[in-house]
């Protein structure tokens, strides 16, 4: 948008008497960010009316993510940057004595999300609304975010996130589009005049789902599109219900929005879960088909006006949810509705972990949505009546949906989808080769491969100024939007005075990170040490084991041999384990006691320290990935689905430690082998393992001398702080079979290690590994993930044409 720095300071103090009747002199930062945060949201109503508008007039095709999680962040410079304003706003505001960098701090994470799934569905709506695909969220306004971490003696604790404690000034909450959603009662099915049966429903449970919006504004500020997150609430009617009643009614009602599960890859059966899934996929549709009901065009085309997608199984009810509402409410025949309820959806797979695939109990879903139930029973059946005909019993009873006293949401996801995805190559290719095997085989033209993306403009134009600036001034600005245009940065590869830029960027970096660790940890690290960063969620899978048992094996060789010849590193470790998750937690302690070991043992000097930053999340990852050296990558091959972390570094210009597994099979293609770190297992050996149970973990404990040191610390002693978390994970290597293969990978593992210390000696060609990869991270923008999903999933419109 056009605005000039005298206009903003007018409109900005104007604002500020409006809302606060203050001036910027007696105004506390509070204020201001909110006067800000209002001022952007009237700077954007304008074109969000617009957007709706277009998409009205033109009658343009919709696509509605549908997600549990979605974890946005911070979004103050993100709308001010993708309304092109930042730089007058940050101008405007230093002249009226304010600080831009300060205000951002005000705001509170939106932690809305666990992980990855939650993140994706962050980077998606922004490249959505930047294309101008016409692509809205669907979700929870949880009010508690993911938990706060804390170190308490090293062992994490949980504490409540009450993001919304000031308010949130980017949502509209609309009390006028709410819908109820209905639970529990019975339910019985009568024949009409016309001979339809029509359910009526007795001792139901109303939930009031109000809806919040929040404006998505596409960078280029052409599009401004609708994230749409739900509340729970007590229905209007219920209000003069008896007070004490009330309140308990309320309270429970209450409770289905009020927390996000903090559990990543790990499915537990309860009942509020389920709840809470339902209550938003099926206000998400009532609020969809009441929007189309405005077209005034027949339920049979809905498929050519809206396209949902399911992300993960979490939001899978929307198959009998959308039957239900074309059957009992728009009065369609059972196959008609099924056809469009197949094309309007299409479901991505995030992960092959067995303990992440939800089922729910058919007892549970039978009494809390007796409706949904019939008509998942009624699918159920039509399924394994259908495929009789082609099929073995063997096969039906291993792909239906209902089987064994539980429904299974993915099959449930799969059976009514169009598209099936995994997130990146391989993913996809064990997908069909193993996890949905049986599927694939019924279903070969469903299943399709979309490689992860991230938001290359949070993730490096806004995180990395510095770098955003350097890379501006070689290959000018259009990469904001188009960036494969990085790949224009490799022909100065072999150019020192670029390569020697890219080190003082990465320098100042450091250095900003550094201080933040001082200033929250007290701990001074060395930037001139490499940077070596681990951040992701705590799982076993994901082996940040392997990387601390590495440290160990770092340290006691300088212990024995102070002169031994070691580059100085700084390990850094970040992220969260789930509360009921013992095993991650234990190694959370044993990292932090380790920590505590090594950075205060004279004997290392400079040379080695761990530092676990708390509370990792995005405005975290933000800080962090901008100052790494080193990106670790390093989960079993075949566990990590995609993996999108492993992307945000590689465009920040650190080389990737890794194995073969997820989307870091796909940046060794596009660096090739000379530019990234490689090691262990393949996905292939690792199933031959499976197959063959060849793998004994001992034999390594026995014949590798470093390794045996190493694990006998976690329970000789050697670490001080270290409890009955020492012994369990020494158990869970030797005795319980180290199921994760951290033994079989660690050699391997510490001669890559070797080799980034060897290459980080020399500069010249480290920066130059770096330049490549970011020259090659465009392909991995979430710009391209989005336009695929559109072109190939949904077959909607955008203002840019892939290739
Ligand atoms: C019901 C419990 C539960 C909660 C979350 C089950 C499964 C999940 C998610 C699927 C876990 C998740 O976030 N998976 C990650 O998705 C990312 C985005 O596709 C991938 O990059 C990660 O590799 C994958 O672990």
């Amino acid at each position: 948008m056009e605005l000039t720095k005298e206009q903003f300071k007018a409109d900005f103090e104007r604002m500020l008497s409006d809302y606060f009747t203050m001036d910027v002199e007696k105004s506390d930062l509070t204020e201001q960010y909110v006067t800000l945060g209002k001022l952007i949201g009237s700077y954007a109503a304008k074109e969000w009316r617009n957007t709706n508008q277009r998409y009205l007039e033109k009658g343009e095709k919709q696509v509605y993510y549908f997600s549990m999680e979605f974890l946005l962040g911070r979004m103050l410079k993100s709308n001010l940057f993708n309304l092109g304003i930042l730089d007058t706003v940050r101008a405007g505001l230093k002249e009226m004595g304010m600080d831009l960098e300060a205000l951002e701090q005000v705001e509170l994470d939106a932690g809305l999300g666990n992980g990855g799934l939650g993140r994706l569905a962050a980077c998606f709506i922004d490249s959505m609304a930047t294309h101008a695909i016409p692509g809205h969220g669907n979700g929870i306004r949880f009010k508690y975010g993911l938990f706060r971490q804390k170190f308490v003696n090293g062992y994490q604790v949980e504490l409540p996130e009450n993001w919304l404690r000031n308010g949130n000034v980017w949502e509209t909450r609309r009390l006028n589009k709410a819908v109820n959603v209905r639970f529990y009662g019975n339910v019985r099915l009568e024949k009409d005049a016309s001979g339809h049966f029509v359910p009526h429903y007795e001792n139901e449970e109303i939930v009031l789902a109000v809806p919040y919006d929040t404006p998505v504004i596409g960078y280029g500020d052409n599009t401004v599109n609708t994230l749409r997150l739900w509340s729970a609430e007590m229905p209007l009617e219920d209000a003069n219900t008896e007070y004490h009643a009330f309140i308990q009614q309320q309270s429970r009602i209450e409770s289905i929005s009020e927390v996000l599960y903090p559990d990543d890859s790990n499915y537990e059966g309860r009942l509020l879960r389920l709840k809470q899934e339902y209550f938003f996929v099926s206000a998400g549709i009532q609020s969809i088909i009441r929007t189309y009901k405005k077209r005034g065009l027949p339920m049979s085309n809905l498929a050519e006006k809206v396209a949902i997608h399911i992300n993960d199984t979490h939001p899978a009810l929307c198959v009998p949810e959308l039957m239900r509402i074309l059957m009992d409410e728009e009065g369609m025949d059972w196959e008609p509705a099924w056809d469009v309820t197949v094309k309007v959806l299409s479901y991505t797979n995030h992960t092959i972990m067995s303990e992440a695939l939800e089922s729910w109990p058919t007892d549970m879903m039978a009494q809390l949505l007796p409706r949904i139930y019939q008509i998942i029973c009624e699918i159920d059946r039509r399924y394994a009546e259908d495929m009789a005909r082609l099929y073995d019993w063997d096969m039906i009873e291993r792909t239906r949906v209902i089987s064994g006293g539980s429904v299974k949401m993915a099959h449930l996801a799969i059976i009514g989808s169009h598209s099936i995805n995994g997130v990146a190559k391989l993913h996809t290719n064990i997908l069909k080769e193993k996890v949905l095997r049986d599927f694939y085989h019924i279903f070969p033209s469903r299943f399709n491969n979309k490689t992860n993306g991230i938001t290359h403009r949070r993730w490096l134009l806004l995180s990395n100024e510095p770098l955003r600036s350097f890379i501006d001034s070689k290959i000018g600005k259009e990469w904001a939007t188009k960036p494969t245009d990085l790949k224009m940065l490799e022909p100065f590869r072999r150019d020192e005075n670029v390569l020697r830029q890219l080190a003082e960027i990465k320098q100042i970096n450091k250095q900003r990170l550094a201080d933040y660790i001082r200033k929250r940890t007290g701990l001074a690290v060395w930037t001139d040490a490499i940077f070596d960063v681990q951040v992701k969620r705590f799982h076993a899978y994901k082996r940040q084991l392997l990387n601390l048992l590495h440290i160990l094996s770092l340290y006691f060789k300088l212990k024995d041999d102070p002169g031994a010849d070691i580059y100085p590193r700084v390990f850094i470790f970040g992220g969260k384990a789930a509360p009921s998750y013992t095993y991650a937690k234990e190694i959370i302690k044993l990292i932090n006691a380790a920590a505590d070991l090594i950075n205060h043992d004279p004997a290392v000097r400079d040379m080695l320290k761990i530092v676990f930053i708390e509370n990792y999340g995005v405005s975290l990852a933000e800080r962090i990935i901008p100052a790494a050296d080193v990106s670790e990558q390093i989960s079993l091959a075949s566990k990590e689905a995609s993996g999108t972390s492993n992307m945000k570094f590689m465009l920040n210009g650190a080389v990737t430690l890794a194995t073969l597994d997820g989307a870091n099979v796909e940046i060794r293609d596009l660096v090739g082998e000379d530019n990234i770190i490689l090691f262990g297992l393949t996905d292939q050996e690792v199933f031959q393992y499976y197959h063959d149970r060849s793998y004994h973990s001992y034999d390594y404990y026995k014949k590798n001398p470093v390794l045996h040191r190493v694990l006998d610390a976690l329970i000789d002693g050697s670490i001080p702080g270290v409890q009955a978390e020492g012994r369990d994970i020494f158990d869970s290597l030797i005795k319980y079979g180290d199921e994760f293969f951290v033994l079989r990978d660690f050699e391997d593992y510490a001669l890559a290690q070797k080799k980034v210390d060897m290459l980080y000696r020399d500069p010249l060609k480290w920066q130059e590994m770096a330049l490549i990869n970011i020259a090659n991270a465009g392909v991995f923008s979430s710009d391209y993930t989005v336009l695929r999903y559109a072109a190939e999933i949904w077959n909607v419109n955008s203002k840019t044409r892939l290739f």
